[in-house]
């Protein structure tokens, strides 16, 4: 049997969490996080797939890349979350459950991160966690997959 896949994707600027703005984004690297997520997703049968990106249209790629054979998605689209249109519109043609997440709380922020363009293509969000938002969204992930069998 083919092992089930979890597509992790992280948005741009992700790559310097823990190097910068720890006040904000916490001291936490993306090393760190994806080197959890794959230790928790393996004790619970996923095999876990991190790809970070500061591109716009690399991301849409991966997404598109998912459809048909990811049964789960987790995005942090970062910066992209309230601009990307292109984003959105290739999240909305994958049938798979969707969690969209966030290090901080969007919504206590300047105006302008209160909007996600995302959010209405996701199945869940998760905001405000910091790091252990990743954990928190692998988890409900793998829940909703099972809920749909
Ligand atoms: O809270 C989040 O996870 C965000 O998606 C992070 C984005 C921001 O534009 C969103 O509004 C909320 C920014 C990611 C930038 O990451 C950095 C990490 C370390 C140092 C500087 C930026």
């Amino acid at each position: 049997m083919k092992p089930m896949v979890i597509d992790v994707i992280h948005g741009p600027n992700l790559n310097m969490l823990g190097r910068r703005e720890p006040e904000i984004y916490g001291t936490t690297t993306l090393a760190d996080i994806d080197r959890e997520l794959n230790t928790l997703g393996a004790s619970l049968g996923a095999d876990v797939e991190s790809f970070q990106s500061n591109a716009e249209g690399e991301i849409v790629d991966r997404i598109q890349e998912a459809y048909g054979r990811v049964s789960g998605l987790i995005i942090n689209p970062a910066a992209y979350t309230h601009t990307s249109v292109a984003i959105r519109d290739a999240l909305a043609m994958l049938s798979c459950p969707i969690v969209e997440i966030h290090l901080s709380n969007i919504h206590k922020r300047e105006p302008f991160r209160h909007h996600s363009y995302v959010s209405g293509v996701a199945d869940g969000i998760i905001a405000g966690f910091g790091a252990r938002g990743y954990t928190m969204a692998l988890e409900a992930v793998l829940e909703m997959i099972r809920d749909k069998k």
